[in-house]
């Protein structure tokens, strides 16, 4: 961490990079880790290969993507929250490059090489931001405390993912001291539901379909064009389906492109959805987790839940 911080105090412009589909820990880091170069003196942008979900605009994400990307203006490289390369999209080469690189990150499944890479598993990278913040002595204000309260929460699911720490709850204590807007961003990512989504989730309620504790739902691309929406209108409607007594483990399965299904899993505690995501080219956290799978429809369904029940079967045996 120190070796982070001299790095940043010896540059002089910084880039800064999250995630494709960003998150709030995504996010919550690139606003963390812009404060901290800017009370180095730094000059810093923000960005991200996607864009960023109406879910988080509640808070004022116009920093990042603000100006166009030319690697020549900058002499250093953060990427936070980054466990593979790809999730860089059209960034990814900076870092195959012989450029000044970080990554701070707390993902165990990871590919992203970079010159300095610090990882902890922590249940948030939010959490690996407030330590170096801590470190630097520079002190917090309510702007950044809210942003890093947004990816404690977002990562952690509001504390209730079992990847939540002591540690967790201690950061999220200290950024209530530090004047985080912990109910409006709690209002937002957990409560608050569009109009949109909540018609949308009628529709999906009735789609829904369960195997031996497996709840889920597939969604075409002619429902998508039937309905005007696309895969970020679905909320966290993964989250919803989990919430029936008896489920173990949701998924839903959205048809991005012809034939191609984007895969996002979420699981009570005992049961890992992050093996499974791995198997289907994603990753994640053990309770949250996504990937992506091209095929027949049935052919790929089928795959899926077969993966989910060998999980099941798996950890129902070691219980
Ligand atoms: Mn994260």
């Amino acid at each position: 961490m120190k070796e982070i911080l001299k790095k940043i105090k010896h540059s002089s412009k910084v880039a800064v990079f999250g995630h494709q589909s960003p998150d709030g820990d995504c996010v919550g880091c690139l606003a963390a880790i812009s404060f901290l170069c800017e009370k180095f003196g730094k000059t810093v942008d923000a960005f991200v290969d996607d864009e960023i979900p109406s879910r988080l605009s509640f808070l004022d994400t116009k920093f990042i993507n603000n100006c166009e990307f030319d690697e020549k203006n900058y002499d250093l490289f953060i990427s936070v929250d980054v466990a593979d390369k790809h999730q860089l999209g059209k960034y990814s080469a900076v870092f195959d490059d012989n450029h000044s690189t970080i990554s701070i990150d707390h993902h165990s499944i990871r590919d992203l090489v970079s010159k300095i890479t610090y990882v902890d598993k922590k249940a948030s990278c939010c959490e690996i931001l407030f330590e170096l913040l801590t470190l630097s002595k520079f002190k917090l204000n309510s702007w950044v405390a809210t942003f890093l309260y947004l990816g404690v929460s977002d990562d952690t699911g509001c504390f209730m993912h079992d990847s939540t720490t002591s540690y967790s709850h201690y950061v999220a204590s200290k950024l209530f001291d530090y004047g985080a807007d912990f109910a409006t961003v709690n209002y937002h990512l957990f409560k608050l539901v569009t109009k949109k989504t909540y018609e949308l989730t009628k529709k999906l309620d009735e789609m829904a379909k369960t195997d031996n504790g497996i709840r889920y739902v597939v969604v075409s691309q002619k429902f998508l064009k039937d309905n005007n929406c696309k895969k970020s209108d679905f909320g966290d409607y993964v989250n919803t389906l989990l919430n029936l007594e008896g489920t173990k483990i949701s998924f839903t399965m959205i048809e991005i492109q012809k034939d191609f299904y984007s895969l996002s899993f979420r699981s009570l505690k005992n049961y890992n959805v992050a093996n499974v995501a791995t198997k289907f080219g994603g990753g994640g956290h053990s309770q949250a987790a996504g990937g992506r799978i091209g095929g027949d429809r049935d052919v790929c369904l089928n795959k899926v839940i077969d993966e989910l029940k060998l999980e099941i079967q798996h950890k129902d045996a070691s219980i």
